[in-house]
């Protein structure tokens, strides 16, 4: 894994504040060096949960009396558990947050020499004209104004970051999901992601603490992005998936839709059934993973 800035030097101190990890405090190469997969997610107690799951699909030994580390807890921003050759990975919400722990992931990679290392988004989302409860693997992602780049102010200009994923991994894990009988209750789709800078205004929503726009204008702008080849809508995917490219990391985004958006706005549906909607990602990304180990 290299890294694109010639300012991280070999050598000298490296902190990455975010997880509570250095390179003089810590020998990443010891702990890291065999990281192929970096699978990352919303909530920090989804991403244990995974980590959890991983365990017992990989079929990896914890040491006993050992449970699962959260090896990031000397800082509260973020989790990171690794299990055998995948980390596990909290995001928290939106680009912003999504941005750093990227930043700090990719150079941790890169201090502990790893190499060929896939990364995914698991998330959650709204979806356009799909069932609730179905993937959708991003073929692209695209934001507020459906333009498939990242726009960051630096150094105060707009610089552009295009958000291309690996079309590969998409059509894979695509096939795997139409492939494998417990993906057969729910409809997987690939198509465009929508990323949003906010959850209320900037998807439309009429539930918002403030709108200045009325039930017409929400369905005409959301019928508008559908028709573009937009099937769900989140608030990481643009970031991810330029980081992806600017770093040459293959990646993939797999969301849960958790309400049809153009049906409504709130998330009614029973904690339990979405708990097992989210599954659904951490499902198919699974299989994948253990079908490539299988492999290697
Ligand atoms: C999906 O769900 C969160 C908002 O509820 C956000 O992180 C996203 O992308
Ligand atoms: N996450 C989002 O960003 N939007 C939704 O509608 C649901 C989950």
């Amino acid at each position: 894994m290299q890294l694109a800035n010639p300012h991280i030097k070999p050598g000298q101190e490296d902190v990455l504040y975010h997880i509570a990890l250095g390179t003089k405090s810590h020998n990443l190469q010891y702990l890291f060096h065999d990281v192929k997969f970096v699978c990352l997610g919303g909530s920090p107690s989804r991403m244990r949960q995974f980590a959890e799951y991983l365990v017992s699909v990989l079929q990896i030994e914890i040491p006993s009396g050992m449970g699962l580390t959260n090896i990031a807890s000397g800082s509260d921003r973020y989790v990171l558990y690794k299990v055998g050759p995948v980390l596990s990975v909290s995001h928290g919400m939106g680009v912003p947050s999504l941005s750093i722990i990227f930043h700090e992931i990719v150079k941790l990679l890169h201090h502990a020499g790893c190499s060929d290392v896939t990364f995914f988004r698991l998330g959650t989302s709204g979806g356009l004209g799909i069932e609730p409860g179905s993937l959708v693997i991003t073929e692209e992602a695209v934001d507020g104004l459906l333009r498939p780049y990242m726009e960051l102010a630096t150094l105060g200009k707009l610089v552009q970051h295009p958000s291309r994923l690996d079309p590969d991994l998409a059509q894979e894990l695509l096939s795997l999901a139409q492939a494998d009988p417990a993906c057969q209750a729910h409809n997987t789709y690939l198509a465009k992601t929508m990323c949003t800078l906010d959850f209320y205004e900037g998807q439309a929503r009429l539930d918002g603490a403030f709108c200045d726009y009325q039930e017409k204008d929400k369905m005409t702008f959301l019928k508008k992005v559908h028709e573009s080849g937009v099937c769900n809508i989140e608030m990481e995917s643009l970031c991810f998936a330029s980081y992806c490219h600017r770093a040459g990391i293959r990646g993939a985004v797999v969301c849960v839709t958790l309400l049809d958006r153009l049906k409504g706005d709130q998330i009614s549906t029973p904690h339990d059934t979405l708990e097992d909607w989210q599954r659904r990602a951490q499902n198919l990304v699974a299989s994948y993973i253990k079908q490539r180990l299988k492999r290697s």
